[in-house]
């Protein structure tokens, strides 16, 4: 092993890496050592321009100082409090400001280390709650084909991606889902919000007609699909959905873990299409993804129904040693002070306009088979090539990377999500570096 930050260690075998086809890339491994703003820079020195805020979680850019010197002050003053039983100013602070920045109806925080656990609180919360109103009998969980809520056993059961699921068991019990909104030949090339689809909204009516609503406790979706390849919700869809869920007494969690703190141009995925969630999950962007920690935010409604029995007792028998971290609670705070002072939770509304129009300048390059877009979020599908899916998007990241832009990939969807300091030139270039992948892959 080789010593320095900078330098690559001469075995990396050991690490058995996330989400990531490990045999490939241990034999041409890509490196970051350091970044700054819109910029990691790669092992061999290169600048690679980062087009995806790292996995779409470094909302204000990178080693921020208003962040990076929270941090540094609070590992100093007080490193760790007791989650339980103890507390520490600055959680609480934190939820203050969070209850503050989410729509109206979301005033209690619960806090965890990342989107997957953030996932699993809420969906125990959801089955609690409705227990604690003498609903018990609502035990059964909603999802949506398609759908990524992490990689716990809660998230793959109600999530919808195949390959996160088949190979680990029954999941869950009683977990439905609904269809996923991406109608690809009726809406391919859509600015915004695609046309068609809405009606999509109905079949969870079915799906409650077939279990009976006295079994259903919760509905989970993402408001934007991320992961999947940004599948963007039709124009009423979510609107629908809540009416449904109001109807029959189910609640409706959105997954923000994505859409959450900036990245459609408003501060929520809520905001933006003005539907008020009964528990929302968010993750990432809470800490520019510095350091690991969500928070799963709830209506009054759902917190007081735990408010009961005698005050010496536990509410609710859930937590995690780091709930609250101090350190993560000052980075966020200072995250959350950085997107105030810059304006990043709404600078997809000033930015949105032009992305669109890069983004859409592709149609007609080499393989593209749909463009979607909505905030600063966007997404090219690739035609896959036949019996080989993945290949050629994943070519394109190889070549985008090796041309000094960072893209992401997921199946043949190259997915983009800059961090929200972006400029009018990196779109640009951005835009421009795929111009000329797409150009020169198979
Ligand atoms: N919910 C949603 C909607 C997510 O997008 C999670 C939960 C899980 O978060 P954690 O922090 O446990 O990873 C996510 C995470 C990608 C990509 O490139 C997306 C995620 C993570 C890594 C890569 O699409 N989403």
């Amino acid at each position: 092993m080789t010593e320095g930050s900078a330098t690559i260690p001469n075995n990396l075998d050991a690490f058995w890496m996330p989400f990531t086809a490990n045999r490939q890339f241990k034999k041409a491994p890509r490196m970051f050592v350091a970044a700054k703003d819109m910029h990691y820079t790669a092992a061999d020195g290169r600048q690679v321009l980062d087009g995806t805020a790292g996995l779409w979680c470094v909302n204000a850019g990178h080693c921020r100082p208003l962040i990076t010197e929270a941090i540094q002050r609070q590992a100093a003053e007080l490193d760790y409090a007791p989650a339980f039983q103890m507390g520490h100013p600055k959680a609480f602070e934190l939820a203050n400001r969070l209850v503050d920045l989410a729509p109206d109806g979301l005033d209690h925080v619960l806090y965890t280390n990342s989107g997957s656990e953030s996932v699993e609180t809420a969906l125990k919360v959801a089955l609690a709650y409705q227990k604690a109103i003498g609903q018990g009998s609502r035990t059964r969980l909603i999802g949506r084909e398609r759908g990524y809520h992490g990689v716990n056993f809660g998230g793959i059961s109600v999530g919808g991606i195949v390959a996160n699921r088949k190979m680990f068991g029954t999941l869950l019990a009683g977990v439905d889902h609904l269809p996923h909104t991406h109608l690809l030949s009726k809406n391919a090339f859509s600015r915004g919000e695609p046309r068609h689809g809405v009606e999509l909204a109905d079949e969870f009516e079915r799906i409650i007609t077939l279990h009976d609503a006295s079994t259903i406790a919760a509905l989970i979706v993402e408001p934007v699909a991320g992961s999947t390849g940004v599948l963007i919700p039709p124009p009423g869809y979510l609107k629908r959905l809540r009416e449904i869920c109001d109807k029959y007494g189910i609640l409706l969690i959105f997954d923000e873990v994505i859409t959450g703190y900036g990245r459609l141009g408003t501060p929520f995925g809520a905001d933006y299409f003005g539907v008020v969630p009964d528990i929302m999950i968010t993750a990432k962007g809470l800490t520019n993804g510095v350091i690991p920690m969500g928070a799963v935010l709830t209506s009054s409604k759902i917190h007081d129904a735990f408010m009961t029995g005698p005050e010496h007792l536990i509410e609710f028998f859930h937590g995690y040693t780091y709930s609250g971290n101090p350190i993560a609670s000052a980075a966020a705070l200072a995250t959350l002070e950085t997107y105030k002072q810059e304006g990043l939770l709404t600078r997809g509304q000033e930015l949105g306009g032009y992305w669109e129009n890069a983004l859409h300048s592709l149609k007609g390059a080499p393989h593209v088979i749909d463009i979607r877009n909505i905030g600063l979020v966007g997404a090219i599908e690739l035609e896959p090539i036949a019996g080989e899916s993945t290949k050629r998007a994943f070519a394109a990241f190889v070549k985008a990377f090796e041309k000094g832009v960072l893209i992401r990939t997921t199946g043949d969807i190259i997915a983009l999500s800059p961090p929200l300091i972006v400029e009018k030139s990196h779109i640009d270039q951005i835009v421009d570096t795929i111009r000329t992948v797409l150009g020169e892959i198979d």
